[in-house]
């Protein structure tokens, strides 16, 4: 096979565009593919301050590298879960990427900065480990995002984690989560602007992106994923495209044109209820909002 924009030989084929590319082709598609989807979704703007939510994996990593291609003023932030080896290897792979590119890592550690860990702080909590990770993760970035006077925060979700969520929403009908499944949220009080620039790339191609580029990720899952919902509707998406290239795509992209808007006002109902967490200050729709909820039950006392 030969690469579709230079006919030298090819070193990935993606089937659902029905194109091969060599190394550099193949780099280029990936930083235009992004650059389209700021464009299509007026995701940043030049001067944009942006944060780029870095866990380590090939997704950050790589949209990371693309921005700061690009030239967008990128900074990325890590946070440190306290999930064992796997936190230390991804912290290493974060940082390493940081160091070699002379980009600045903000950097939240979880047990250190909050005494829990989430594995023991999401059983004290009595909550799934993603569950409670998830929201810690989504309360400290739009935290540091904030503190740190970002514009907008980015995060690695690419078409194959976006497709599964979609996949996930509508098979539950949860009408408010897609409303709000959109590439570009709005700033709203107490929150940045939050955008997702690998929508037009899956995940093969991101793992592709940093092999070719010699970008050192973590490449084990986390240990708390196992019975992760996901992961069984990426498996079921797959076997699909696998039959019929390009319906991943066909199945989110079409969302996002046809269907989303007529979930819009489930997502703005939610939204209406907002108010200041009692205890830090950040938008919930209860007294206190759920991380601090979560770190009152971690950090409690045992017997208490
Ligand atoms: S890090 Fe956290 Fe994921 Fe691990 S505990 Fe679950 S949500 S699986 S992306
Ligand atoms: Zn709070």
């Amino acid at each position: 096979m030969r690469c579709r924009r230079c006919r030298e030989p090819a070193v990935i084929e993606i089937r659902r565009h029905n194109a091969g590319f060599c190394r550099d082709c193949f780099l280029h598609h990936c930083r235009e593919q992004v650059r389209r989807a700021i464009e299509d979704h007026e995701m940043l703007r030049p001067e944009d301050r942006v944060l780029v939510a870095v866990s380590g994996g090939k997704d950050s990593l790589a949209l990371w590298d693309i921005l700061l291609d690009l030239g967008y003023a990128a900074d990325g932030l890590y946070l440190g879960l306290g999930i064992g080896d796997y936190s230390d290897a991804s912290g290493r792979c974060a940082r390493a990427y940081a160091a070699g590119r002379t980009a600045r890592l903000v950097e939240v550690d979880i047990p250190a900065d909050y005494g829990f860990g989430i594995p023991e702080g999401s059983a004290a909590a009595r909550r799934v480990p993603c569950s409670a990770c998830g929201l810690s993760k989504r309360h400290l970035f739009n935290a540091a995002a904030r503190d740190g006077g970002y514009d907008v925060m980015a995060t690695g979700h690419n078409l194959d984690d976006e497709a599964a969520v979609l996949l996930g929403n509508v098979l539950r009908w949860s009408t408010p989560y897609l409303g709000r499944q959109l590439p570009v949220l709005p700033a709203t009080p107490g929150f940045a602007r939050k955008v997702k620039p690998l929508i037009r790339l899956a995940e093969r191609e991101m793992a592709a992106y940093c092999v070719l580029t010699g970008i050192d990720y973590i490449v084990e899952e986390c240990p708390m994923a196992e019975g992760n919902r996901h992961l069984g509707y990426k498996e079921a998406l797959n076997a699909v495209e696998d039959r019929s290239p390009g319906t991943k795509s066909a199945f989110y992209f079409g969302f996002l044109e046809r269907a989303a808007p007529l979930f819009a006002p489930a997502a703005s109902a939610e939204q209406a209820g907002l108010r200041d967490c009692a205890s830090c200050g950040a938008p919930t729709t209860g007294e206190t909002c759920a991380f601090c909820k979560l770190l009152e039950k971690a950090t409690r006392p045992e017997g208490g």
